[in-house]
Order: structure tokens, then sequence, then C-alpha cells
């Protein structure tokens, strides 16, 4: 009876590990960003390496404590991939609706994922930059994916309906988001923590305090001085 106070037992938690892969620039630290900062930069450099950070998500029955590796979408540092994907539970791959080739990039990372990831990995084919699509062009015409001419307004370069027919293929989930506006964020993270079978979660690791701080960050190999997420909110799950 008392349950809507939320001052119940506290919920288990668990640890999962999330992997994002996808194109230079398509957004993924952006989107890292504004899943654990809510907070979004105009002109994001380039990530180095990886970048590794954590976020927690409130399920109605758990808690999910993402540990994020946020890679390096840079053609020479696709070599490290494997590393940060080993033993990810759940991996976003990102692409830009925008740039054509993104996505031929993505689903060569949804492949590698299923050669060589863990099997039971939980995948979101996401295309990032929304808000530069026209809102007329979301379930544009499936008939042409090739890269036009820019129209006015609308950089959309792949049909919503393009990217989702290959994600219920491969049965991924699917979304188009907007790291800028935060469009579909939250939405996706939600989407990956409700997906991730019971059995794969493991124990919280290094979770003990889990009532108050919402979020930490630490990185590696870092060169830039502003990948950096202060501290503010949490997780808007
Ligand atoms: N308009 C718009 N720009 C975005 C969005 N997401 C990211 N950007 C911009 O795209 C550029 C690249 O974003 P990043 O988040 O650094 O891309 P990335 O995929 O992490 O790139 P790498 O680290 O090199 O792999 C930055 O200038 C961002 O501001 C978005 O949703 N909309
Ligand atoms: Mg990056």
């Amino acid at each position: 009876m008392a349950d809507s106070t939320g001052a119940q037992a506290p919920k288990p938690s668990s640890s999962v590990k999330l992997v994002l892969l996808g194109e230079a620039a398509v957004g993924k630290s952006s989107l890292v960003m504004r899943f654990v900062n809510n907070d979004f930069q105009e002109n994001k450099e380039p990530t180095i390496g990886a970048a590794f950070l954590t976020q927690k998500c409130n399920l109605p029955t758990r808690t999910i404590k993402f540990e994020i590796w946020d890679t390096a979408g840079q053609e020479r540092f696709a070599s490290l991939a494997p590393m940060y994907y080993r033993n990810a539970q759940a991996a976003l791959v990102v692409y830009d609706i925008t740039k054509a080739s993104s996505l031929t990039k993505a689903q060569h990372w949804v492949a590698e994922l299923q050669r060589q990831a863990s099997p039971g990995i939980v995948i979101a084919l996401v295309g990032n930059k929304f808000d530069l699509a026209n809102p007329s062009s979301s379930s544009a015409a499936e008939g042409e994916g090739e890269e036009g001419e820019e129209g006015e307004g609308d950089a959309r370069k792949i049909p919503a309906a393009t990217a989702k027919a290959y994600a219920d293929e491969e049965a991924l989930l699917f979304f188009e988001t907007s790291a800028k506006t935060g469009m579909n964020v939250a939405e996706v993270f939600t989407a990956i923590a409700n997906a991730i079978p019971e059995t794969s979660l493991k124990g919280p690791r290094g979770a003990a305090g889990q009532s108050g701080r919402q979020q930490e960050e630490s990185r590696v190999n870092l060169t830039g001085p502003r990948d950096n997420v202060g501290a503010k909110e949490g997780c808007a799950c």
C-alpha cells in the first residue's frame, strides 16, 4: 500500500556494459553527453581512443547502471573497438541521417558485433541528427536512399523506413534521435535497459551508494579539454 512513496526497500541494481560504435562525427559522444549530462556542444571535438562514463537508469522494478564506452569513430582507432565491445551486453550503433555512408558503416559494425561480440548482445541502431531533417521527410520516400542533393532545410539522406527495414531484418532496436534537441535520447537507453534479459544482468559493480549520485565520469586517452561532463543531473529515464 505505501508503494507510491518510493521509500520501499531499494530496487535491485545491475551493471550493464554498453558500447557506442559508428562512423566519426555521427554524434556518439553527443548522445552520451545528452544522456549523462543533459547537455550539448555545437562543436564537439572528436573522441580519441574512447571515453568511459556511467549513468543510472531507473526502471520500475530495477536500476540499471550503464557503464558506457564511447568509442572513437575515426578509422585509425577502429582496431581498438573489440577491446570495448568485448563482453558488452548492449551496443548503440549510431549513424547520421544526413550522411549515407554512415549507415553503411553502421551495418558493418552490426555485422561485426553479430560475429564477434557476446551472443546475447542487445543492439540498437540509432539514426542521429534528426533535427537537421525537414519534419515532412521523416517518413520519407523509400525509393531513394542515394546521396541526393541537399534540399532547402532538409539534409536527410537516409529515409527512416530504409533504416527501420534493415533494423527489423536484423532484430535491432531502432530509433531516430537528436542529441541536439534531446529527442528520443533517454528513450533509446530505456529501451535497451528493458531489453536486457534478466539472466544476463550482473550484480552491481561498484554501485554501492545508489541513492544520491546518478552519474560519474572518467576517461581514457583523453586529449580534448571538453569531452567533459560536469556534475549536473541524473538519468532522464
Ligand atoms: N545538428 C546536430 N548536430 C549534432 C548532433 N549530434 C552531434 N552533432 C554534432 O556533430 C559533431 C560530431 O559530434 P560528436 O558527438 O563528436 O560525434 P562522434 O560520433 O562522437 O565523433 P567521433 O568521436 O569522432 O567518433 C559535433 O559538432 C556535434 O555538435 C545532433 O543531434 N544534431
Ligand atoms: Mg566521440
